[in-house]
């Protein structure tokens, strides 16, 4: 990189502001803290009726952390961690939101929060160094910097599946759940077991007439283990609060917990056995985190450890042929994001419950009053897509974003996400990512973070030396993509369909894998980050 000192644009017309915030998510909520804290002009701006992002959107029953609520919260304000109890150690989508809406109060962020404003383009002009966005209604905004805080999984997507608009029951994506819906006594029907379908199910199956559970793909899970948190152990919790978040900073994906530092094979069959029985009783991500390390890239070892947790499948399910179907045959254990469930399998032991394999008994359309597969029409009140999203970097193509000279953003990234540490784009200049893709990857809170404080850092810094433009370079992006791709080297992940390797079946053009996550350590991405951050961003250029 360098600086140029010769400008070439109107930098005299100020925009309106200094800077816009797309999302009000988490990492939109902090944004925007840091940018009030800087003294600059910002607004969030929000398709929402409300902050909250994922936590305002996604409020289908059962919608809940997998990981611990307390290492998946905000660390920056001391304040903040001394006033918020958690009531849950898993906490709930309502506890989350209100977690959510308590720090935007507390903050006094909602006076620069603009919300029911769903941004449908986002163009850099060179001539006045700014971003022009638009709304869906046709109003405009301008600014220096544009920082994106639209989440990974915000684009819900339904099935490519014919018929998918005749059904004349009720029927919706997980993800835009309606507010009175009940599913209590009726039939109903959800095509989808990923991490969002599992929590759904097992909870409605409490209170359905019937439900029909469709299955293309059985996923690898493990028990959450929630429990409520008592006052008294919420004081212990936050006792142990810095302890927490400096397990989240050593780890390699931000998560508490410690990976095992042995190989599978260095030690005896009877050792691993108990080792994976104790991580199989405890709460939380133990079992895939704590887990050995060799079972990410070594497939005798990941074959080991299926096979073992394809045995608590067959233990838990009393129909034998109904649990070789909840068994995962395609993928090794942890190679796609692992659900944590809670009596998940002792729902196909309800008679009311039935599993159908879209291997064995494809649907072939759905019609008015239910679902038509190759043997059979089921009659349904209710049909639910936990169908997934359009994933990280769907919420970039819904946006028409265009960089210098007009190009644009979803042409960049046609063969997969090109970036500079995940933050910045060459040719996208002060435009920078907060959960971009190829940035820091594992608990999001703590990538967030991270990500956020890198960029009013990097704000900081321009403002202060008078720099109006920041922009990625051609070969720091170069250097930064084939970095992300060595890094995910080795991996069984990569060899598997899903939205961590870019496809999403019922989107034209995520058919095709890619690397779409940066798979290397945290601690090693902040190094890497820091250190350009410590070269005062001479990695970039700077003008
Ligand atoms: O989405 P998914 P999700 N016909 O893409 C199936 C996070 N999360 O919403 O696997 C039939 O994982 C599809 O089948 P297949 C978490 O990171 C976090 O469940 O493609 N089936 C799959 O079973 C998670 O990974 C939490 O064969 C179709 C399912 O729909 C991410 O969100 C809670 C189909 C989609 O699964 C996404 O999870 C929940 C079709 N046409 C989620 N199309 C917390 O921790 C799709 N499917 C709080």
């Amino acid at each position: 990189g360098s600086i140029s000192t010769s400008s070439t644009w109107d930098t005299n017309i100020a925009p309106d502001f200094d800077v816009l915030i797309i999302g009000a998510g988490l990492s939109g909520i902090y944004a925007l803290h840091r940018m009030r804290q800087l003294g600059l002009r910002a607004r969030v701006l929000e398709a929402g009726g409300a902050e909250g992002g994922t936590w305002y959107w996604n409020r289908y029953p059962g919608a809940r952390f997998d990981s611990e609520s307390y290492s998946y919260q905000f660390s920056f304000s001391q304040e903040i961690l001394d006033e918020w109890n958690w009531t849950e150690h898993f906490a709930p989508q309502t506890e989350t939101l209100k977690y959510a809406q308590f720090v935007t109060d507390k903050l006094d962020l909602r006076r620069d929060m603009q919300f029911n404003t769903s941004i449908k383009s986002a163009h850099w002009r060179d001539d006045t160094c700014s971003w022009l966005l638009t709304d869906e209604t046709g109003d405009q905004y301008t600014s220096r910097y544009l920082i994106t805080c639209m989440g990974i999984l915000n684009q819900p997507t339904y099935p490519n599946i014919p018929g998918v608009h005749d059904f004349k029951g009720e029927a919706f994506h997980t993800a835009r759940w309606p507010e009175h819906a009940s599913v209590d006594g009726k039939r109903v029907g959800i095509i989808g077991t990923g991490a969002t379908g599992i929590q759904t199910i097992q909870e409605i199956a409490k209170t359905v007439g019937s439900l029909k559970v469709f299955q293309r793909t059985p996923n690898w899970t493990g028990p959450l283990r929630n429990a409520p948190i008592t006052p008294e152990e919420m004081i212990e919790i936050r006792k142990r609060y810095p302890e927490i978040f400096k397990a989240c900073a050593d780890s390699h994906a931000c998560f508490m917990h410690p990976a095992e530092p042995r190989g599978m094979f260095d030690i005896s069959q009877e050792e691993r056995e108990a080792l994976w029985e104790d991580l199989y009783a405890k709460p939380g991500f133990a079992k895939w985190l704590s887990n050995f390390r060799d079972m990410h890239y070594d497939q005798k070892a990941n074959d080991l450890y299926s096979n073992w947790v394809a045995n608590k499948i067959r233990e838990r399910v009393k129909d034998p042929v109904v649990a070789e179907k909840l068994i995962p045959k395609n993928h090794g254990y942890g190679t796609r994001r692992v659900p944590l469930e809670t009596f998940y399998y002792e729902v196909y032991n309800q008679d009311n419950v039935e599993l159908i394999d879209l291997n064995e008994d494809p649907i072939q359309k759905i019609t008015e009053t239910g679902v038509q597969t190759a043997s059979r029409h089921i009659d349904l009140d209710v049909l639910i897509y936990a169908t997934g999203f359009d994933a990280v970097t769907g919420a970039f193509t819904a946006v028409d974003f265009q960089g210098v000279g007009g190009v644009k953003l979803k042409d960049v990234w046609s063969e997969g996400p090109r970036t500079q540490l995940g933050l910045t784009v060459h040719g996208f200049p002060n435009m920078m990512m907060s959960m971009g893709p190829h940035q820091m990857f594992g608990n999001i809170p703590r990538s967030i973070e991270y990500a956020v404080s890198w960029i009013a850092d990097c704000i900081k810094y321009c403002t202060e030396n008078h720099i109006n433009r920041i922009e990625a370079t051609e070969d720091g992006v170069e250097r930064w993509t084939e970095h992300v791709h060595k890094c995910a080297v080795g991996l069984l992940a990569n060899d598997v369909d899903s939205w961590m390797t870019g496809v999403n079946k019922n989107v034209s053009h995520k058919q095709k894998r890619i690397i779409a996550r940066y798979q290397g350590s945290a601690p090693g991405y902040r190094k890497l980050a820091s250190e350009v951050a410590a070269r005062n961003y001479a990695d970039f250029n700077l003008a």
